[in-house]
């Protein structure tokens, strides 16, 4: 113990002290000694199926999300914040890794329940690990059924209170049901998990991911009193997706409450982004981009991305590099004071949004979507950004698109900039002659949260589950 708080000591000194700690971040670490920082804890809201253009801090117009845009005025507001992939379960898979899920075979949804590195520590083991309480709400969607959040690094995790179906969903697709079968609604029970979760946990360092269903389908369970929330010119299936994000805006509201309560704005880093684009027929929105879900298109992949310090980082503040969801673990690994594995893909970006260093914290972002066996989804998706620029590498033919002059990616320019093309070509084709060939597997199940009501617990900690769900 004093060999690690040594360590952390030092480490904290060399990564945190152009940070400069304010005195409100002295506190007791881990409810120890007065005098010693306290770690920083760190949150990371992962939100399903979340369009660029769909929070008031990304120009929504018609939506209210003042919670959500509060993280904005307090933090930094990220206007180039990328997933990797245009659907659930590789972005998810590659946020937990920190690894571009193509490495390790995961190339689309298809390959859902391929496993995830066992010789690489996942995000939460690697906080668990560093001394973090770590926690989780909400889906998870990845790996093999042997690798379920609490056998790869969480702590607690709020167990899952409503069914898998919709009773009356779509037969194909069997939409995720809202609604529990005691009549909660799933958003507002992830709420107040969250904070229940914040206050049990407040006198340690905690590591929290939230991934709610928000605002995935079915949005149509919105309850009524969202519903009456939303802007009378909001109609079709807009309108229930509206009311789905002001129910999520408002458990994101609960914790960013608990926090303030707990005394921790300034002991906690903040990130929000989402998994890939929003669903184009649930009319979200994802301007200025083009497409959403599933597409090629930047819609697809481009998301909100705020990082919010309380008196760290600057308030209010644009950042316009390119940034990625594998940045989160690194910065993440940078604020526990831990050395991160070697193998990670993104970057610690706090010294890019301190202003301490200038520049793209990447080089480039790359993609490979490959749902390709599956009727609906028929074009293979490759291509990669570097700068303004994006371009596709289609089987038969190269686009390239300028996302700052075009963002909606109607002029192909790639014809008219051939060493750009070739340029950009050339990045793509190194990262991809790094990545194993793409297999077609059959698709597998994922571990999911148990169901039931309250928390389960890792190893041999108290079990709680005090009902049933079918
Ligand atoms: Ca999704």
């Amino acid at each position: 113990m004093k060999t690690m708080k040594l360590t952390f000591t030092l480490l904290t000194a060399l990564l945190l002290a152009p940070l400069a700690l304010t005195p409100s971040a002295v506190a007791a670490e881990g409810g120890g000694s007065p005098g010693e920082s306290r770690k920083p804890n760190v949150v990371v809201l992962f939100i399903d199926d979340l369009g660029y253009g769909d929070i008031g801090a990304f120009g929504c117009p018609d939506i209210p999300t003042p919670h959500i845009d509060s993280l904005a005025r307090d933090g930094v507001r990220c206007l180039n914040g990328y997933t990797l992939m245009p659907v659930c379960s590789p972005s998810r898979s590659g946020l937990m890794t920190g690894l571009y899920p193509q490495r390790y075979g995961v190339n689309g949804n298809n390959q859902r329940g391929t496993p995830i590195p066992t010789d690489h520590p996942t995000i939460a083991e690697f906080m668990r690990d560093a001394g973090y309480v770590t926690g989780m709400v909400g889906r998870w969607d990845l790996g093999d059924t042997t690798q379920g959040p609490l056998e790869r690094g969480f702590l607690e995790l709020a167990r899952r209170q409503s069914p898998k179906k919709r009773p009356e969903g779509d037969p194909l697709t069997g939409e995720a049901s809202y609604w529990g079968t005691d009549g909660t609604y799933l958003t507002e029970v992830q709420g107040d998990r969250l904070v229940e979760f914040v206050e049990r946990n407040q006198a340690k360092p905690f590591f929290l991911y939230f991934a709610p269903l928000a605002v995935h389908s079915a949005v149509q369970d919105a309850p009524e009193k969202y519903l009456k929330r939303v802007p009378a010119s909001v109609q079709g299936m807009r309108r229930y997706h509206a009311g789905t994000l002001i129910a999520l805006d408002d458990a994101i509201g609960k914790l960013l409450g608990a926090l303030r309560k707990c005394g921790l704005d300034n002991d906690t880093l903040i990130f929000f982004t989402g998994d890939n684009g929003g669903v184009m027929s649930n009319e979200a929105r994802n301007a200025p981009y083009r497409g959403g879900k599933v597409t090629k298109w930047n819609g697809g992949v481009h998301e909100p991305f705020i990082v919010r310090w309380g008196g760290r980082l600057p308030a209010g503040k644009d950042f316009n590099g390119l940034v990625s969801t594998l940045d989160i673990y690194p910065t993440a690994a940078a604020v526990a004071g831990a050395k991160p594995p070697e193998r990670l893909d993104g970057v610690n970006i706090l010294p890019y949004l301190l202003g301490q260093k200038s520049g793209d914290p990447h080089e480039a972002l790359f993609w490979r979507y490959l749902d390709i066996w599956k009727s609906t989804h028929p074009d293979p998706t490759r291509a990669v950004r570097s700068g303004p620029w994006r371009l596709f590498v289609g089987e038969k033919e190269l686009e390239l698109y300028n996302l700052v002059d075009d963002p909606g990616e109607t002029r192909n320019l790639a014809g008219e900039n051939p060493e750009r093309v070739a340029a950009l070509k050339a990045l793509f084709d190194k990262w991809e002659a790094a990545l194993p060939a793409p297999k077609e597997t059959k698709r597998l199940r994922s571990s999911e949260p148990p169901a039931g009501v309250g928390w389960a617990y890792a190893g041999d900690r108290k079990e709680e589950n005090t009902g049933k769900v079918k």
